[in-house]
């Protein structure tokens, strides 16, 4: 297996290190989704047919190890997790790339979990070396808690960028046009990028501003997900 180590000195602006790696999200209040006997990764979008594939296939082969650490845009970060699984980008040149429609450039991706939680990535920000579809972390198989049976991970990304339970990924020719947003929507709009090394926390506001605010939630969500601070 290939290692790929990015051990980090110190955490992203605003960050602070937590000793646990919580369940969190957004879909915090609801139970982990059920997992099929059989789960698959449909591949679709301007993949047409769109293609299915067993995730037993999709981590079977090319399997690497990535240390890294993890960063919620609430402001947590845990620290040297391990996780196992296979590279975004080999996923991506085995089985999107060869189905597209000669003469399709693909700019975006949208990775959807079991749950309906989804985002909406660059292309080129998932092909890093680093973004991986993870099925095993620190040894073991993957479970509801995070992300059972194959989550996205990309540590140079907010967690919510870190799709769990991945059962889809749309290639996008195109950001698709954004339907209306609500007042709260706009207000708590998170960054389309969401990069943690430039604070890309909120949509509008400079990530600093906003770190109090999700600070606030971060304590809230903490508590409910077992453990205090
Ligand atoms: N499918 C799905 N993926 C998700 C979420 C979610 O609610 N559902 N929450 C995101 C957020 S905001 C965070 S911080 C991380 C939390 O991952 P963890 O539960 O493994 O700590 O998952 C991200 N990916
Ligand atoms: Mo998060």
């Amino acid at each position: 297996m290939t290692e790929t180590t990015r051990p980090r000195a110190i955490l992203p602006p605003g960050q602070r290190a937590i000793d646990f790696f919580p369940r969190f999200g957004r879909r915090i209040d609801q139970p982990p989704p059920t997992v099929p006997a059989h789960p698959t990764v449909t591949f679709g979008g301007a993949v047409a047919p769109p293609i299915e594939v067993p995730v037993d296939d999709l981590v079977g082969a090319d399997r690497r190890v990535l240390d890294a650490d993890f960063h919620c845009v609430a402001g947590w970060s845990v620290t040297g997790l391990r996780w196992e699984g296979v590279a975004f980008a080999d996923v991506y040149r085995r089985y999107v790339a060869p189905a597209l429609p000669p003469g399709t450039t693909v700019t975006h991706l949208m990775v959807r979990g079991l749950d309906g939680e989804h985002f909406l990535a660059l292309l080129d920000d998932l092909l890093s070396d680093d973004v991986f579809l993870a099925d095993r972390l620190d040894g073991r198989p993957l479970d509801g808690t995070h992300g059972a049976p194959l989550r996205l991970v990309n540590p140079a990304q907010y967690g919510y960028a870190n799709i769990k339970h991945v059962c889809r990924v749309d290639a996008l020719a195109g950001a698709p046009a954004a339907g209306p947003a609500s007042l709260l929507e706009r207000l708590l709009q998170s960054h389309p990028r969401a990069r943690v090394w430039e604070e890309e926390r909120h949509g509008t506001v400079p990530g600093r501003l906003v770190r109090p605010i999700y600070r606030a939630i971060k304590t809230v969500l903490l508590a409910k997900a077992g453990r205090g601070e």
